[in-house]
């Protein structure tokens, strides 16, 4: 494959591709956009997905499988617009959906659903995950099969309303020379229904070991939180948000704290960015999107991929977000 991003799929609109392996394939797990015709603000309203597709792909540069709708909004009893990025984890045969949705007061919750099969059809469990709050959960699993979940976002994403640890309407962020909102990441519990144990902080450091502050907008995490391990490293990455970037940060173990690294790839056309990194038949994969298929509706994105690049030090080599095959 050439170094530079293709799209998957020109037929719909599909975002914040999450990728995994499953009985050899590459399972891909995106939002769905669709043109609701929800005006544009500051919270993302106009992100008013209400299903989800999966795909799968015999090998990254192979043809792409719908395999359809997975579930709807309509099947998720507590759940009311708005089906943000989603991703499925797999235990003893069976498949969990963890996805993110504003529930009937607006508030957004993490829900699972489950399926025998990677594609679906999904069954919601009738209520969200308890502690599970805010937006993008994603799910990795480790060399010892313990399985986690990392999760949240800020602005559109709410994370900033549980500063306290108790649910608040109040959008201010932590004061600007402040350590910046973290991300989530907890256990899964053994029936992999809910977390296993209280959500922990992932923090990421500067180079001299200071966490990174809520000025810092062009390296601290916003949203789309992903982890893969590499080299018996943990590469921790995420979107800035309205800085536009892809970057990460690398730990020891899976809570962190994870140093900050670098940029992964430059911004994209559209302004949200979202990703999943995955290795496959011994190479390795960035899952991402862009708006570049609408002609640059921020929430009209398409799935693309490319390969990517690990330097002999273990740093990820920058894609120009901009560039395509
Ligand atoms: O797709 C809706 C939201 O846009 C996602 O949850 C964010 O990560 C951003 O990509």
């Amino acid at each position: 494959m050439s170094k530079k991003p293709r799209h998957l799929i020109k037929s719909i609109y599909t975002a914040d591709p999450r990728a995994h392996v499953y009985n050899g394939k590459l399972y891909i797990f995106p939002s769905h956009d669709i043109d609701a015709g929800v005006p544009e603000d500051d919270t993302g309203a106009h992100f008013n997905m209400r299903d989800y597709h999966v795909y799968s792909m015999n090998d990254a540069e192979g043809e792409v499988v719908d395999h359809g709708v997975a579930i709807d909004v309509d099947d998720v009893p507590w759940a009311s617009r708005q089906m943000w990025s989603n991703d499925v984890g797999e235990k003893d045969g069976k498949y969990y959906m963890y996805f993110p949705a504003k529930d009937k007061d607006d508030v957004f919750r993490i829900g699972v659903a489950v399926s025998d099969k990677p594609e679906g059809p999904y069954k919601a469990q009738p209520e969200p995950m308890t502690n599970g709050i805010s937006i993008d959960p994603s799910v990795f699993v480790d060399d010892d099969g313990t399985q986690y979940v990392y999760f949240g976002g800020i602005w559109g994403g709410q994370l900033q309303r549980w500063k306290t640890g108790e649910y608040e309407e109040n959008d201010d962020l932590r004061a600007p020379e402040e350590p910046a909102l973290c991300a989530k990441v907890a256990k899964l519990s053994d029936d992999m229904l809910e977390f296993g144990e209280e959500p922990h902080d992932v923090v990421i450091l500067d180079d001299y070991g200071k966490p990174l502050l809520t000025q810092d907008e062009n390296r601290r995490f916003f949203e789309a939180a992903w982890m893969h391990k590499y080299k018996g490293k943990y590469y921790f990455s995420y979107s800035t948000g309205n800085t536009h970037l892809l970057c990460y940060a690398v730990g020891d173990n899976p809570y962190g704290p994870f140093k900050y690294k670098g940029v992964i790839m430059t911004p994209v056309v559209g302004w949200t960015t979202h990703h999943s990194i995955v290795e496959h038949k011994g190479k390795w994969y960035l899952f991402h999107h862009d708006s570049k298929v609408s002609g640059g509706k921020t929430w009209l994105r398409s799935m693309k991929v490319v390969e990517l690049t690990y330097r002999e030090d273990g740093t990820i080599e920058t894609i120009d977000g901009n560039a395509d095959e």
